[in-house]
């Protein structure tokens, strides 16, 4: 691929675009500066390639495609089989899954097609059994009101939002909580990780129907072999969201007991992430639940996007290529150079480091909030979230935490010297940053003190670190 083709390809798409509305085409531009000029340690963000980019923006588009692969309740889908079978394969091989269906346009829609694929298995196929009846609308009124009642009376036991779970595993403000009964397990008090026996516990206490592995701010390493094992002494179906850490999947660096795919009933993920694909849902399967799974349009899900389901694809066959594993690799290199440099210097994580790909900033340590720390960093051209942390007693809101991660700066190709560079950035912003107060003179959690030219100056410094690594170096749209 010449350097041309890249720069020409979207230069054309832009000129195409500003034609109908200039500002359109201005605001693309713009993002592309701003994603070039800012240190971007969202854990959760990347960079997906030209060639996934530009898979998305075109007319598959335009096309409807309910159903799957060979049976659409649409005609012409012939070209939308082809690529959504052949993200689906290169899924399968990726990941070693017995089953890939990659319509969900999201996390939070992938953990959603995962629910009702277990519910429809274990409530609702025995209930259709037990009535001798082949589908739902066979069913009595009785038998059906009786059904609804089972499928909202089921319970899920997952990873507390506090120890780093996600607000879709079953949580009250998340459709996920006001679909099960669900419990937590959270993580050791003093160590910060998770103690197998308290969830074995809370398992034979609670009895779920699922239990969920998975995390979205946790920076230790997970043994699903383990869960696995609880989640059959209770007779639970065991659901991991690895949305975060599939890049690492993928990449081959977490394996064997750290790995989800063959331990797991069924497997949920984004594919935008660690992985660095386009915007979007997967889910992966045992092949007992692949009917379920497939029925996920039009059961949760809108129609399918056979323009992202390209982008999949070729995202999904990037990560085949032998150098996604050294990528991968290098996202774990980082962020242990950055935890070991944020501790060297007296920051407080939590579990004390990372084995993954994001490390969580304990600010209280420097007596902020995290969303005084989060605005303090951006103030200074660095990207990055607040979060909770175990037992946080500023709420999900203010949070006591900062969540980074370095799966985009490693794909722009900084190295373990420029973490060390980048967690003396950021322990400066926090050891220069004060709580405000508000106006009667109380503390505030949220108004925080730094000099403007510091923040200035950081953010100096933290584009220099990013000048020798170029975003979309092909690019130029001048
Ligand atoms: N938005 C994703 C994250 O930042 O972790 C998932 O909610």
């Amino acid at each position: 691929m010449s350097r041309n083709a890249e720069s020409t390809a979207f230069r054309s798409a832009l000129e195409v675009i500003r034609a109908v509305e200039p500002r359109v085409a201005d605001a693309i531009g713009a993002e592309l500066t701003d994603q070039r000029e800012s240190l971007k340690l969202i854990a959760s963000e990347n960079y997906a390639s030209p060639a996934t980019l530009l898979a998305m923006g075109n007319w598959f588009s335009d096309k409807y495609a309910e159903g799957t692969v060979g049976r659409r309740f649409y005609a012409g889908c012939q070209n939308v089989d082809t690529v959504e079978a052949l993200a689906a394969e290169h899924a399968r091989e990726l990941f070693g899954a017995a089953h890939a269906y990659v319509q969900p346009h999201s996390g939070i829609d992938a953990n959603l097609v995962a629910f009702w694929a277990v519910l429809a298995d274990r409530v609702e196929s025995p209930a259709l059994k037990k009535a001798q009846v082949r589908q739902v609308n066979d069913l009595t009124e009785a038998d059906w009101f009786a059904l609804r009642r089972e499928l909202g009376n089921q319970r899920m036991l997952g990873m507390s939002l506090d120890a780093g779970g996600h607000l879709t595993h079953g949580f009250r403000p998340n459709i996920s909580g006001k679909m099960f009964d669900q419990r937590s397990y959270g993580t050791d008090p003093v160590t910060g990780l998770i103690d197998y026996d308290r969830v074995a516990e809370a398992a034979r206490e609670f009895k779920p129907l699922i239990l969920v592995g998975g995390y979205s701010a946790y920076p230790r390493k997970v043994n699903f072999r383990i869960l696995r094992e609880i989640a059959d002494s209770v007779g639970a179906t065991f659901m991991v969201d690895m949305a975060h850490f599939a890049g690492l999947v993928a990449g081959k660096v977490f394996t064997g007991d750290f790995d989800p795919v063959p331990h797991a009933h069924i497997v949920t993920t984004t594919t935008h992430k660690s992985l660095r694909g386009p915007r979007g849902g997967m889910v992966l399967c045992q092949p007992e639940l692949a009917d379920q799974v497939d029925r996920g349009c039009p059961m949760v899900l809108g129609g399918p996007l056979p323009h992202v389901m390209a982008a999949k694809a070729v995202a999904l066959a990037e990560a085949r290529r032998p150098d996604f594993a050294d990528y991968a690799q290098r996202i774990v290199d980082n962020s242990q150079a950055l935890a070991e440099g944020l501790l060297r210097r007296g920051a407080k994580l939590v579990t004390g480091g990372t084995d993954n790909h994001l490390v969580l900033i304990d600010v209280s340590g420097y007596g902020l909030t995290g969303r005084q720390a989060e605005q303090a960093l951006l103030d200074s051209g660095i990207v990055t979230n607040r979060n909770s942390v175990p037992q946080d007693p500023n709420g999900a809101w203010y949070t006591s935490g900062i969540r980074i991660g370095t799966p985009a700066l490693t794909t722009r190709g900084l190295g373990t010297a420029e973490m060390d560079q980048t967690a003396e950035l950021i322990h400066t912003v926090l050891t220069q940053t004060t709580a405000g107060a508000n106006a009667d003179g109380t503390a505030s959690k949220a108004k925080y003190n730094l000099d403007p030219d510091l923040a200035d100056k950081i953010a100096r410094q933290a584009t220099d670190l990013l000048a020798p690594h170029p975003l979309y170096p092909a690019i130029d749209l001048a």
